[in-house]
């Protein structure tokens, strides 16, 4: 077992109860833990509304692969809810890291090559695992980022 870090996002309808959804589905009845919940201007590209995002700590065996399907079953049947296909996301999990694992395919590159550019990334990652990002990489990340308070306190 070793922690695997998730990042959640949405920008599109209830963008809590689509989070809620990914926490459930991606952390599949293993022990986790969430951080509060930022509101996050959009990073990178169209104009589009703000972002809720999070990160997901979950403590697991599964594999790198494994945690990549439970992301993407999470995004499908939150997009199921109302799907939209090239404006925002009702939900998107990536992932961040896995333990000390390494990947580097098409599919999958861990840690997650943006991670350390995101200042929606790197400030819950760092509410749960401090010892993960630095002063200075927090402060280098891009974007405007205000914690709002847990998941169900906004619920
Ligand atoms: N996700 C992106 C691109 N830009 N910006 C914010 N604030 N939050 C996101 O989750 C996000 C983004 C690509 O997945
Ligand atoms: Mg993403
Ligand atoms: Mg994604």
């Amino acid at each position: 077992m070793r922690p695997a870090y998730f990042s959640l996002g949405s920008n599109l309808g209830d963008r809590g109860a689509h989070l809620a959804l990914g926490v459930e589905v991606t952390s599949a009845g293993e022990p986790h833990r969430v951080s509060r919940v930022y509101e996050t201007e959009p990073v990178g590209g169209v104009a589009q509304d703000d972002f809720w995002n999070l990160v997901l700590e979950v403590t697991t065996s599964a594999t790198p692969e494994d945690l990549l399907a439970r992301a993407r079953e999470a995004e499908t049947r939150a997009e199921r809810v109302r799907r939209q296909r090239w404006g925002p996301r009702t939900l998107d999990v990536d992932v961040l890291l896995v333990g000390d694992e390494r990947r580097a395919s098409d599919e999958l590159t861990i840690p997650h090559p943006r991670l350390y550019e995101r200042a929606f990334v790197l400030a819950p990652l760092r509410e749960l695992a401090p010892n993960l990002v630095t002063d200075e990489q927090l402060a280098r990340g891009a974007g405007r980022v205000v914690a709002l308070g847990t998941l169900e306190s906004l619920r």
